[in-house]
């Protein structure tokens, strides 16, 4: 009966090392641990038997359980730090990079001339307190004439001609509009810059598009005078082109009076850069404002105007071009 039992013992310590030694992932390693050491396990099972035994026995086969035991704890821990340490190892090797593949070609892009000057034109205004308002492209005859003091008789109405839709829409000849809703949402002190695409109908040739961006900004506020109007195109003028002379010529705009065109001198020769003025009382009117309380300016200029002049482009047209020889000179 004893030999019985220890030679079982040691025929279950032989058996569970082979096992042990052969587990190829820690799981299977976990299902051998169970086996033989868990609380329903082999060894278990065996020492139950210990029971019927003498008294004399019992230690020994005790001394040869705690043996097989420890024996096959030792070969558990062993084998799992071994196979702990080639996942590892695998899972470096899959992950390994080859620093000397060839790379993934992407192209680098860059930030359209167009949209170069309507950063820096906008970063500028926004140093000077104004918030940027965009708007939709399409607008009512209200939005885009009636509020800017411009009847449907209005001669400005043919040099502003434009695209109407059959719906009655139209598709706005300047960003005018966009600061015409922004006055009716908010109250004065307004300090705004309006940037965007707009309409006219012109047929196409190197100076004209039927499609370009401009930038106005508006400023209404109490006393507000043509001399803060001249302060701010000047510093406006300044950050962008540098310390040119500039001129203020009398012009005329039916939703500014009075109004002006501003000159630039660009390489010895009077540039015509923006145009602006004092907001006209009908326009503040328009909007609920009392003109006897608040006054405003105005001015808006073209983008691809400017870009031109800044970047010596001498067709409008290469601008909407999307040809890559050009682009990649900004
Ligand atoms: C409101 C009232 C008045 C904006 C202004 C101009 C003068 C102007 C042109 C320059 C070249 C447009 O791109 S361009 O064709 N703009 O000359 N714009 S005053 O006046 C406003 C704006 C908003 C409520």
């Amino acid at each position: 009966m004893t030999s019985n039992l220890e030679t079982q013992l040691l025929a279950l310590q032989q058996e569970g090392e082979k096992a042990i030694a052969a587990a190829d992932t820690l799981e299977r390693l976990e299902e051998l641990r169970v086996n033989y050491l868990g609380k329903k396990g082999q060894l278990g099972a065996l020492l139950r038997s210990m029971g019927q035994m003498s008294a004399e026995e019992r230690p020994k086969i005790g001394a040869i359980a705690n043996t097989v035991k420890e024996s096959l704890q030792t070969s558990l821990d062993k084998q799992r730090t071994a196979l702990e340490a080639a996942q590892i190892q695998a899972q470096l090797e899959a992950e390994t990079l080859d620093v000397t593949m060839p790379g993934i070609f992407r192209p680098q892009g860059r930030i359209h001339p167009l949209n170069g000057i309507i950063d820096r034109a906008l970063d500028i205004f926004v140093g000077m307190g104004y918030t940027v308002a965009q708007g939709s492209e399409m607008e009512t005859d209200y939005y885009n004439f009636e509020a800017l003091n411009t009847p449907p008789d209005h001669p400005a109405r043919d040099m502003q001609d434009t695209f109407y839709l059959p719906d009655g829409n139209l598709l706005r000849t300047h960003t005018s509009s966009v600061q015409i809703r922004y006055m009716e949402k908010e109250e004065p002190p307004i300090r705004v810059v309006a940037p965007g695409r707009v309409y006219r109908r012109d047929n196409v040739d190197a100076t004209h598009s039927a499609v370009f961006h401009q930038i106005e900004l508006l400023a209404i506020d109490e006393g507000l005078t043509f001399t803060d109007l001249k302060g701010t195109i000047k510093m406006f003028l300044q950050a962008m082109f540098g310390d040119l002379p500039i001129r203020f010529r009398a012009s005329y705009f039916p939703f500014t009076e009075p109004s002006a065109e501003v000159d630039l001198q660009w390489n010895g020769r009077w540039l015509e850069v923006m145009g602006c003025g004092m907001v006209d009382p009908n326009v503040l009117k328009a909007v609920g404002y009392d003109p006897e309380v608040y006054t405003g300016f105005a001015a808006g200029f073209g983008v691809e105007r400017f870009a031109m002049v800044l970047h010596q482009i001498d067709d409008i047209r290469r601008l909407y071009a999307s040809d890559l020889r050009f682009l990649r000179q900004f």
